[in-house]
């Protein structure tokens, strides 16, 4: 009796004291808010069906696709340049599971569904919401996908010219034998923010009216991709060619010929990177290759923002996955983990850590499902003048604002799991790693908030005064919510300090502006998200914890940037001051 109570019982408590794995159940259904948003806005026959189809894929997601995303981080993709003879063969070897995902997403029509617009201005939320779900077990298949959905764009905004036709077939198949995806080849050693004086890929006109491309694109996602659009610029007869934005062109081109061979590009390496470690991105020299002009010559880079407006709405969507996921986790774990007697989640002031990051994550999801229902409107025809003018503004703003929360809120969520989050091998860091490219990629958050004063001087200020009245509707619904009150104020305040900021700023000239535009473009994506949080709250069936998270959200401050401009932050002196500060010693 005393063998069996001393030594051996100790480790048989110790091989019996595991740490117990945080199982979360079908996304979709423990998904309140995206389940009441959904609710709320889409008419009841779609209701019906979108409801079973994302039923559906959640179950398939947990079971079927959840461990092939683990595989294609157990598996990234490796490089092999020669063959065993010595032949150059360029090859960028992917893992099956992969492959796999690149049939599961035409067969989950995840393209697809935002062409065919069988449920008209909503089937663009409809996949966006797939896409949401999709995110973080795709094993990094997410980003081929925005690409791929860009291209689309692309064409369709081009109005599907005849020699565009077949490949927008492909992009936006169900068929996963006919099924493509897209590349977008911008970024070049000199510059990815600065694309106008970055790019010197050179294209050459040939006699049958195409073009051979000549240059080195430093960055290229998934470059196992089919095809791709990319920048170049056209020389003339003499061999010159123009510098500046106005002498980019765009160009579609595909990857390989019939038999799989490259076509005349050769890849010099491909990158060592902190995540997204499961898609290949690669660094690639184009000896040539064989492309298709598609944009007037000279509007390269307003032609392909209409891929770009594209894959900063995929970024925000896996940005606000990124943040639910991390949470299922942490509040899974919470209910597990016992520490000091009892489980963490009987800790509040753990669970006040955790409910900041849920309010955080419900900001940056309405914004998604306002962009996403704009969307949906601009591409049926039935959005007003101002539904147009407002997406062109959100979109840069919810980039920008939920690639910094993704990175914040998944650092913390991290936290949440203690020692265990850090472990390589419960896939936490995975997470962390992959949603800190968000603010890089797509636009930094600096060339974002300057694409915000863009979309200002281009409307001549009337987006400002369309973003006003959008809001200012959201607030009137909930005058009659006694328990809103509070926020509606401190949204009230806010807008005035934003309109008093607007109008200082406006005489103080350009370089103002852009030293606020940061401030500036976090400030409008606070208040938005406030009134969308207050939109949803103010709604007959709100629960209590969506009052909550609008009081929450709203209590922050709204409008720094206007006490900013009052205490003079945005003055040449600062800026002076800004640099001797980086600069001392
Ligand atoms: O990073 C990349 C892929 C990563 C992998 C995939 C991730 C998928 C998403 C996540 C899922 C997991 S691809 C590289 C991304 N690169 C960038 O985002 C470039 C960042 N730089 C900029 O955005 C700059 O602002 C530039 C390049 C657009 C600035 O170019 P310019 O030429 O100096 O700008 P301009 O002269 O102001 O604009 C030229 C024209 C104007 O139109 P017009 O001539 O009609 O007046 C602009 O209004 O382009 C128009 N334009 C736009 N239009 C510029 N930006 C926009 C816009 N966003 N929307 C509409
Ligand atoms: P820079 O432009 O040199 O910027 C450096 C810093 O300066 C940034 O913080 C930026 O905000 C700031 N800055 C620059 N200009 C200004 C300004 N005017 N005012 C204030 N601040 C400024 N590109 C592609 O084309 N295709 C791809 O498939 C692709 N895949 C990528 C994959 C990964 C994992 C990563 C990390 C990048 C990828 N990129 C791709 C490149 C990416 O788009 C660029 O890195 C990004 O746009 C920034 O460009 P840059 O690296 O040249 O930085």
């Amino acid at each position: 009796v005393l063998e069996d109570l001393e030594m051996p019982l100790a480790k048989r408590e110790v091989e019996t004291l595991f740490q117990e794995q945080p199982e979360t159940g079908n996304q979709y259904l423990e998904d309140a808010l995206l389940r009441s948003y959904l609710k709320t806005h889409l008419p009841p026959k779609v209701l019906e069906e979108v409801n079973q189809d994302l039923e559906r894929f959640g179950n398939r997601l947990l079971t079927k696709i959840k461990p092939l995303g683990w595989e294609c981080e157990l598996n990234p993709p490796v490089f092999r340049q020669y063959d065993a003879w010595g032949q150059r063969v360029d090859q960028i070897v992917t893992c099956s599971a992969w492959r796999r995902m690149k049939e599961i997403a035409a067969e989950e029509g995840l393209i697809a569904e935002a062409y065919e617009r069988r449920y008209s201005s909503w089937s663009r939320l409809h996949q966006a919401v797939k896409l949401y779900l999709f995110s973080s077990f795709s094993g990094g298949f997410s980003c081929p996908l925005a690409m791929t959905d860009g291209a689309a764009k692309v064409i369709e905004s081009l109005g599907f010219p005849v020699s565009l036709k077949s490949a927008f077939d492909h992009l936006t198949s169900r068929d996963p034998k006919k099924f493509w995806t897209s590349g977008q080849w911008m970024t070049e050693r000199r510059g990815g923010s600065d694309v106008a004086n970055g790019t010197e890929t050179v294209a050459r006109k040939q006699p049958d009216g195409t073009y051979r491309l000549y240059g080195f694109k430093w960055f290229t996602s998934a470059a196992d991709s089919d095809v791709t659009l990319t920048l170049a610029r056209v020389a003339d007869a003499e061999g010159k060619w123009p510098q500046g934005s106005s002498g980019l062109s765009l160009f579609f081109l595909k990857v390989r010929d019939e038999e799989g061979k490259l076509n005349s590009i050769q890849v010099q390496r491909l990158k060592d990177k902190l995540g997204t470690r499961q898609m290949a991105t690669a660094e690639l020299w184009l000896d040539g290759a064989k492309a298709e002009l598609i944009s007037a010559e000279g509007r390269g880079v307003a032609s392909i923002s209409n891929m770009l407006n594209i894959t900063r709405i995929h970024n925000v969507i896996c940005a606000v996955a990124s943040m639910r996921r991390m949470i299922s986790l942490s509040r899974e774990y919470a209910r597990r983990r016992v520490a000091f007697g009892k489980c963490l989640k009987d800790h509040p002031l753990h669970m006040q850590t955790i409910a900041r990051m849920e309010v955080q994550t419900r900001g940056a999801f309405l914004l998604f499902m306002e962009i996403v229902r704009l969307l949906g409107l601009v591409e049926t025809n039935m959005a007003s003048e101002q539904d147009q003018l407002l997406l062109r503004l959100l979109i840069p703003v919810a980039k920008l604002y939920t690639g910094k929360q993704a990175s914040a809120v998944v650092v913390e969520a991290m936290e949440s799991f203690g020692g265990q989050g850090y472990m390589e091998d419960t896939g936490l860091p995975v997470i962390v790693r992959d949603t800190l490219v968000l603010s890089i990629w797509e636009g930094t958050t600096n060339i974002l908030s300057l694409d915000v004063l863009r979309s200002l001087t281009k409307s001549q200020g009337q987006v400002m005064a369309v973003f006003l009245s959008a809001v200012q509707k959201k607030l009137e619904l909930a005058s009659s919510t006694m328990k809103l009150e509070p926020a509606v104020k401190q949204m009230r305040d806010a807008i005035s300090s934003l309109v008093q900021f607007t109008r200082a700023a406006g005489s103080k000239g350009a370089a103002t502006m852009e030293l606020a535009a940061r401030d500036f473009s976090y400030t409008l994506a606070r208040t938005y998200a406030g009134a969308l949080l207050i939109e949803h709250a103010a709604r007959p069936d709100a629960s209590s914890t969506d009052i909550s998270a609008a009081r929450r959200w709203c209590n922050q401050e709204l409008c720094p940037v206007a006490t900013e401009l009052e205490n003079s932050s945005y003055e040449a002196e600062e800026a002076l001051m800004d640099h001797a500060l980086v600069y001392e010693g």
